[in-house]
């Protein structure tokens, strides 16, 4: 096994902690929950959609899906869709998405990724536990994710699971996974088992979301099941959060306005563009081209 790492992008300034988060005249949560999400990292289920529009949200995302794999990608390939398809892009700007994450970051949102993570039926890829922050080049560490169900998720077909107050631990050690791991990603936090509480899994109806903060501890089994499991996660975080791999960080000021001048915005886009798959050589996650971009520039 390789040696564990305590830090992803090697010399950074940055700030790896998390940082409680709230607002003083929450709309949408009650305070409790607000405590909840600082308490345990955090929140499981909330409504967004109803039933009819979940089956309308499902039936868009069965057609996007199956024109991405007949493009040759695979069902973890729809990452940053969002800039070229419109109606990836009406989730990011969803008051019913918006208004919970609001009470938790402040009135000005930018969502500077999106992400489907789709396991199909039988699908024997698991994503290993893992801190998001630890992948991500933003300082300081205040990236809520809204996981938002396409399908009805549960343990039996591998519902994202957490483990509650890990997100108070810092940066936790990683590996780079293993190729015999299966996993989605490329980082493996080990040794769950010491962790006092035990993991829980995030169960919902189609069209209910979860948030977690980007400390906590979290990953999914592979999917055994003869049913799909779908989720979009939305990548939000207030603008004062910098992306310190480049000069300008990319994402849509999805309410209120970026003070900072940190984010460029990016529009809707026009229609629904299916773009190509990358070449073998090129990266495909936006993740590994920051990443790579500073481990070049660390060389030089
Ligand atoms: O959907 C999953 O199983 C994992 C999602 C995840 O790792 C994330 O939201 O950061």
């Amino acid at each position: 096994m390789s040696k564990p790492i305590l830090e992803a992008y090697p010399g950074a300034e940055r700030v790896k902690e998390f940082v409680p988060l709230g607002t003083d005249r929450p709309r949408h949560l009650i305070r409790d929950q607000i405590e909840d999400f600082n308490a345990k990292g955090y929140l499981c289920p909330i409504d967004v959609y109803t039933p009819d529009e979940a089956e309308a949200n499902r039936a868009y995302f069965d057609d996007l899906l199956a024109k991405a794999l007949a493009k040759g990608w695979n069902s973890y390939g729809q990452a940053g869709w969002h800039i070229h398809c419109r109606g990836l892009h009406d989730f990011v700007t969803e008051e019913r998405i918006l208004g919970p994450v609001r009470d938790l970051l402040g009135p000005d949102l930018v969502c500077w990724t999106t992400h489907f993570f789709t396991k199909l039926p039988g699908d024997g890829k698991q994503v290993s536990w893992h801190q998001d922050a630890s992948f991500w080049p933003l300082t300081p560490s205040k990236t809520v994710t809204a996981w938002l169900a396409f399908d009805d998720v549960d343990r039996g077909n591998a519902a994202m699971q957490v483990i509650p107050g890990t997100h108070r631990l810092g940066q936790l050690p990683f590996i780079h996974s293993e190729e015999g791991e299966n996993n989605v990603l490329d980082q493996s936090t080990m040794d769950i088992d010491s962790f006092a509480e035990p993991p829980v899994h995030l169960e919902m109806k189609a069209g209910q979301m979860s948030l977690h903060t980007d400390w906590l501890l979290h990953g999914s089994d592979a999917n055994r099941s003869d049913r799909r499991r779908c989720g979009l996660t939305l990548r939000f975080t207030s603008p004062d959060v910098r992306n310190f791999t480049v000069s300008e960080g990319t994402g849509v000021i999805a309410c209120g306005s970026d003070p900072s001048g940190y984010w460029q915005h990016q529009p809707r886009p026009a229609g629904e563009d299916i773009p190509d798959p990358p070449r073998p050589e090129d990266d495909w996650q936006r993740r590994s081209g920051w990443k790579r971009a500073w481990d070049e520039a660390q060389d030089r």
